[in-house]
């Protein structure tokens, strides 16, 4: 009891040691975990919450550096969480992430977290916009979530986020990947990364293409030659995307629908740093256009209920899981033999889930 209080406190008063802790405790789901999420809520909020995402090796995590470091010398305090789906298998971050990210924590005070899905990619999501959570309320004025954009938990990682940059690399043909895969919806820039690489004005055109199809106006502003790109393909990957849009996040119904921002498709060299300041003037005029025209209340609200929602969710899964812990033995030999069907147990062992007392041991306050 006394060292969640100590943890607290020790929060409050600033120590780097805390917060890391703190985000432990949540990832781990550890005993009392909500109680110490809900005393440690003051001025969440107040952090702006950047999405930085894309397909593998895009080159997210230098750019996020470079972007860190940028904003570190502008006086901010910046915090970073690399979200690592493929940790359960791996057992971590690839060891030279690892390396990087400890040179950016010691050397450039640059708060640095990598999160690991311990179970579903669902919990993963509600892990991650937890730390941010304790992030905010620590005291950072930027917090960078960097995800993988490839299945939906990543996405909705992404959809927390104030505003999101797309990563995306030339000669990968990922243009009308990122449309298939959602990403086109949580954009709110686009960085074509590699530029030192051939082909990436082709990729900015393509993804201009891309953001014409989306807004309704194919071969507006569209050099002809490049309008057969929209022409061809075209129809089924839109349908598919605003049905994604659709049944996904809150959050990329939400960039469907807002109309005004004109999503920038930039050029950067993560490795060179090159492109990065003018990502960071992108991310300003985007977040200075959401205060104004209140996307960002809207925003940060379907955030809130898409965090409560899955807070239930997770509520509900432990508890079930919980009682199957407890009750399986009991039902195993009846289940085994076909005395019993599987959905009478599930039923029964529901039963004891909504009934359980779950102990309260910390009193945090
Ligand atoms: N040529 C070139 N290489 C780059 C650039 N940006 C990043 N890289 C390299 O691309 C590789 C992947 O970079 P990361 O920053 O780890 O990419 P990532 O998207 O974070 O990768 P994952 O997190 O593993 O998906 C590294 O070897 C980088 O040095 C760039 O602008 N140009
Ligand atoms: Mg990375």
């Amino acid at each position: 009891m006394d060292s969640r209080r100590d943890l607290i406190q020790a929060f409050r008063a600033g120590d780097e040691r805390a917060l890391a802790r703190a985000i432990s405790v949540v990832e781990d789901q550890a005993q009392g975990f909500e109680e110490l999420l809900e005393a440690l809520r003051e001025g969440v909020g107040t952090a702006r919450r950047i999405g930085v995402t894309g397909p593998p090796g895009a080159g997210k995590s230098t750019l996020t550096a470079e972007l860190a470091r940028l904003m570190r010398d502008a006086g901010r305090r910046v915090a970073i969480i690399a979200v690592d789906p493929t940790s359960p298998y791996t057992g971590g971050a690839l060891l030279g992430d690892r390396i990087r990210m400890v040179e950016l924590a010691l050397e450039e005070h640059i708060f640095i977290r990598s999160m690991a899905s311990r179970g579903s990619l669902g919990g993963l999501a509600t892990a991650t916009s937890e730390a941010a959570d304790l992030m905010d309320a620590f005291g950072f004025d930027r917090v960078i979530l960097e995800t993988l954009g490839v299945g939906q938990s990543e996405l909705e990682i992404a959809g927390t986020a104030d505003s999101t940059v797309v990563v995306l690399v030339p000669e990968s043909g990922d243009g009308v990947q990122a449309m298939k895969a959602g990403l086109m919806e949580v954009a709110d820039v686009f960085c074509v990364n590699k530029a030192d690489r051939p082909g990436a004005d082709q990729l900015v055109k393509e993804i201009e293409v891309m953001k014409a199809i989306r807004s309704g106006n194919t071969l507006r502003g569209i050099p002809r030659h490049h309008a057969r790109i929209g022409l061809g393909g075209a129809p089924a990957v839109v349908q598919r995307a605003s049905a994604d849009a659709e049944v996904t996040t809150p959050q990329a119904g939400a960039r469907a629908a807002d109309g005004g921002w004109e999503v920038p498709v930039l050029k950067t060299v993560a490795t060179e740093a090159r492109g990065v300041p003018e990502l960071a003037g992108s991310l300003d005029e985007h977040f200075a256009w959401i205060t104004e025209s209140g996307e960002l209340e809207r925003r940060r609200r379907l955030a809130l209920l898409g965090q409560t929602r899955r807070i239930l969710v997770r509520r509900a899964e432990n508890a079930a899981l919980e009682a199957w812990e407890e009750g399986k033995e009991e039902f195993l030999p009846d289940l085994l033999a076909g005395r019993i069907t599987p959905y009478r147990v599930a039923r029964r062992l529901g039963e004891l889930a909504g009934t359980a007392k779950r102990p309260q041991r910390y009193d945090v306050r």
